[in-house]
């Protein structure tokens, strides 16, 4: 690792991983208490990419993750009472449970909601860039991207449709290893996914996803690209995915040595090892930081638990319509319901 982070940097991006494992692990224990409404998607062993590429965002410029995201969501200052609330469908979650995990969007905090197509996202963050370009702004938009979502026709598309118009647009092209149970060999003839970069004439770069310093440089020369006008970054992060798609699959289908191998280089670890060697942090501050976000995440949750469940009268607000006047006056959701019972 060739450091140019400060040491405030460097433990800021660890607080940030080990948030992104912590909430996940509470989520986790929330799931199998049968709290949670809908699946839970962690990102164990590859917090560090998400963090690393969120951190080296600026005001102003934009965000979009998809569900193994979390980390960068809590870089550009998501709070962990969010994603609980949010997993949990409550009335005060961000989207007043109307949605779940991670689908939800924060203007002022530049962050577009996800959309759960595969591939989808590029398109859309490739219009965002648009904007910003065609407003002479300088915001750049960074997403993400799957190996799985990389063989779709709108990743394609999108990324072609930015090279061409030289769009500040970021892609960071997550080679967890699996599509689900699909080995990427299976799905794709390269080894690396950068290298669909020369097919759209744009620049590509593979780097080690679980070497927070690596992946916040890489991506930083793709923000300062962009501003310049060259267009768009395919930035390829190796790392891998430590549990199953969700936490329904048990993930028989990946070797158990490619489960050790990647524990070695988890993220947190190697970002500990790293603080350790250059006396920047020892297990005192490590010890500090994880008493800090026990105590944010205490509160965070007590929160969601005692929030409501939403009023089912919210799912007609915040559409793309008024009511229609039809509806005015006629019996709540709840009220027809028993009135059509008896
Ligand atoms: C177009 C499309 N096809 C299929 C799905 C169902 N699906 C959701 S996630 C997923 C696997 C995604 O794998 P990958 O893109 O490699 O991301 P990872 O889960 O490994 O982070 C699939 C098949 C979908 N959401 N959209």
């Amino acid at each position: 690792m060739e450091a140019t982070l400060t040491r405030e940097q460097l433990l800021d991006m660890y607080y940030y991983m080990k948030l992104t494992r912590m909430v996940e692990e509470r989520l986790q224990r929330l799931y199998r208490q049968g709290k949670i409404v809908g699946g839970l998607y962690r990102s164990l062993g590859q917090e560090g990419e998400s963090v690393a590429s969120a951190y080296a965002l600026e005001e102003g410029d934009f965000l979009a993750v998809m569900i193994r995201n979390l980390g960068a969501l809590f870089v550009r200052g998501v709070r962990p009472w969010e994603i609980f609330t949010q997993y949990m469908g409550k009335g005060t979650s961000p989207t007043r449970g109307k949605d779940n995990i991670v689908h939800f969007g924060s203007v002022e905090r530049g962050i577009i909601p996800p959309i759960s197509h595969l591939g989808d996202l590029i398109p859309v963050m490739a219009g965002i860039a648009l904007a910003s370009k065609m407003q002479r702004k300088r915001s750049v938009a960074l997403t993400y991207i799957g190996d799985g979502g990389t063989s779709t026709g709108a990743f394609h598309e999108g990324l072609n449709f930015a090279a061409v118009l030289k769009l500040p647009l970021i892609v960071i092209a997550e080679d967890n290893g699996y599509a689900y149970s699909t080995p990427k060999h299976k799905q794709m003839a390269i080894e690396n996914i950068a290298d669909r970069a020369i097919g759209y004439g744009i620049f590509g770069e593979t780097v080690d996803g679980n070497d927070v310093i690596a992946v916040y440089q890489a991506t930083r020369r793709a923000i300062q690209r962009a501003r310049e006008g060259l267009g768009p970054t395919l930035l390829e992060v190796k790392t891998f995915r430590m549990r199953g798609h969700a936490e329904h699959d048990d993930a028989w289908y990946v070797p158990r040595e490619l489960l050790e191998y990647w524990q070695k280089r988890d993220p947190i670890l190697r970002l500990e090892t790293y603080l350790k060697e250059h006396g920047m942090a020892d297990e005192t501050d490590f010890e500090a930081i994880t008493r800090r976000i026990e105590e944010e995440i205490e509160a965070d949750l007590q929160y969601a638990e005692q929030s409501p469940m939403p009023d089912p009268r919210i799912a007609l607000e915040d559409v793309y319509a008024e009511a229609p006047s039809v509806l005015e006056g006629a019996p709540r959701p709840r009220e027809h319901a028993a009135k059509t019972r008896s």
